[in-house]
């Protein structure tokens, strides 16, 4: 199965044009981001729920600091009632950096998102909540349940999400790091006594598809420069990638030298850190992914150099295949 994730960088009508072609194109979900200086995720929600028919729509992820989790219950449901019953909710602890900014302290992560979630089932069953610091809080309209996929990187929150989510939405391209994260999901599963495959494993992944190779891993070294840069030690080590060279991308990257930060994405780093090339290259690389037990690509940032004729030509040439 195919996702698709939009940034809302640009306006919302823009953003529901390229939804309406993505569905076309053959998408079955598509995933929203949450950060607080791009367009709201719930209007953007709203807007594609009236422009699309038949693809699912989620947020891609929203978090439990910036907004109560009754809010966040109740905006699902409402995205899934003006949807006809296509809405997912995507959480997760949430982006670091942009919280130090908002004056937001990230206390305990792995536990707010756990009782978040636990919240939103509960509100959605229409239960009177007593947790997570509620006090009789109660919904009065919704549907009893909407599948919940959690956002998550570290051990700990992929077994999280492998013990209590629906899905699990993973910011990674390469396959070593599904044979990392899957047991970890698997093992959250089993303890929790869920089944694994319970628990959809979607690969949110950079992806970058142009007709001219070059041209689209050029596209993605930006994003690519980006992903490198707030990288843990581990991952890097996973990927054969040398502190000094992830040095000289942040470096980079903190001058607003993006011309040089772009440089520096070695061959082997856009390879570890995309999925981007031909169709034929992006192909070959969502087969790997769907062997190590994820069940849905989902094409991020950049998409393309073109994003349009980028979701087309996914759609005839990845997806169609
Ligand atoms: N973040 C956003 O803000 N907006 C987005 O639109 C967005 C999209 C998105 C899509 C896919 C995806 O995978 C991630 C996405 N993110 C987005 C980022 C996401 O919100 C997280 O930042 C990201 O997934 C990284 O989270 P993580 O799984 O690495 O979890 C962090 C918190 C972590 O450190 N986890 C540790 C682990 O092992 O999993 C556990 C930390 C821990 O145990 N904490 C204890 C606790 O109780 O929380 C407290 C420890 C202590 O000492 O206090």
């Amino acid at each position: 199965m195919f996702g698709i994730e939009f940034v809302p960088d640009e306006s919302v009508l823009k953003i529901g044009y390229m939804a309406k072609l993505a569905e076309d194109a053959g998408f079955q979900n598509i995933w929203i981001t949450d950060h607080y200086n791009n367009r709201d995720v719930w209007s953007t929600l709203a807007v594609l729920s009236m422009m699309t028919n038949k693809i699912k729509l989620g947020t891609g992820v929203t978090n439990p600091y910036t907004r109560n989790s009754a809010i966040t219950a109740s905006s699902i449901a409402s995205i899934n009632e003006l949807s006809g019953g296509r809405a997912i909710l995507g959480i997760g602890p949430g982006d670091k950096a942009t919280f130090d900014k908002m004056g937001i302290e990230w206390d305990k992560p792995l536990s707010r998102v756990k009782e978040s979630v636990l919240a939103i089932r509960a509100f959605l069953a229409k239960e009177q909540v007593n947790q997570a610091g509620f006090k009789g809080a109660q919904m009065a309209f919704g549907p009893s349940k909407i599948p919940i996929y959690i956002g998550a990187q570290g051990p700990k929150m992929l077994e999280l999400a492998g013990a209590i989510a629906d899905g699990v939405l993973i910011n990674a391209s390469h396959p070593d790091d599904f044979k990392f994260a899957v047991p970890m999901i698997r093992q959250g599963a089993e303890k929790a006594g869920r089944k694994p495959e319970d628990v959809q494993v979607c690969a949110y992944a950079s992806f970058s598809a142009d007709k001219d190779q070059a041209k689209a891993v050029n596209a993605s070294k930006i994003v690519v420069a980006f992903i490198v840069a707030g990288s843990p030690q581990n991952v890097l080590e996973r990927h054969g990638i040398g502190m000094d060279e992830a040095k000289a991308i942040s470096d980079a990257l903190a001058k607003y030298d993006f011309k040089s930060a772009m440089a520096a994405v070695s061959p082997r780093i856009s390879e570890a850190f995309s999925v981007s090339g031909a169709p034929q290259d992006c192909r070959a690389r969502v087969d790997e992914l769907l062997k190590t037990g994820v069940t849905q690509i989902v094409v991020g940032s950049p998409i393309g150099p073109n994003k349009e004729s980028a979701i087309k030509l996914i759609g005839k040439q990845v997806i169609g295949k």
